[in-house]
């Protein structure tokens, strides 16, 4: 899979972090990188299509260094990725079961 840019987001230890990605269709795949996801700390991807949407987790992938558990959402299932999260350091046995949900017609999937 190629590697497109990477925006990192720190979340400094001791901190209650929650992050949020909002997950489109997208002409440019988007890969995000969580250092530090710990207990009580909350990852939320906008754009999921219930039964429509795709998830692939690879036990570790990402930038060296960084790397970890990944999971990769293809949101309209058109076949391309359309964001990419690695939690940094984690196995996906470290990383909380996804749920999801929907407020106002806003699907999402959720970590935490
Ligand atoms: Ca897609």
């Amino acid at each position: 899979m190629p590697m497109p840019a990477m925006m990192p987001l720190m979340a400094a230890r001791g901190w209650n972090a929650s992050f949020s990605m909002a997950g489109k269709a997208a002409t440019a795949h988007t890969w995000t990188t969580i250092t530090d996801f710990a207990s009580g700390e909350r990852l939320t991807i906008w754009g999921y299509k219930p039964g429509v949407s795709i998830f692939l987790w690879q036990a570790s992938d990402g930038v060296a260094g960084y790397t970890g558990a990944s999971l990769h959402c293809d949101l309209d299932g058109n076949g391309l990725i359309d964001n990419s999260v690695t939690f940094s350091a984690l196995t996906r046995d470290q990383v909380p079961n996804q749920s999801y949900g929907s407020i106002e017609g806003q699907a999402y999937i959720f970590f935490g």
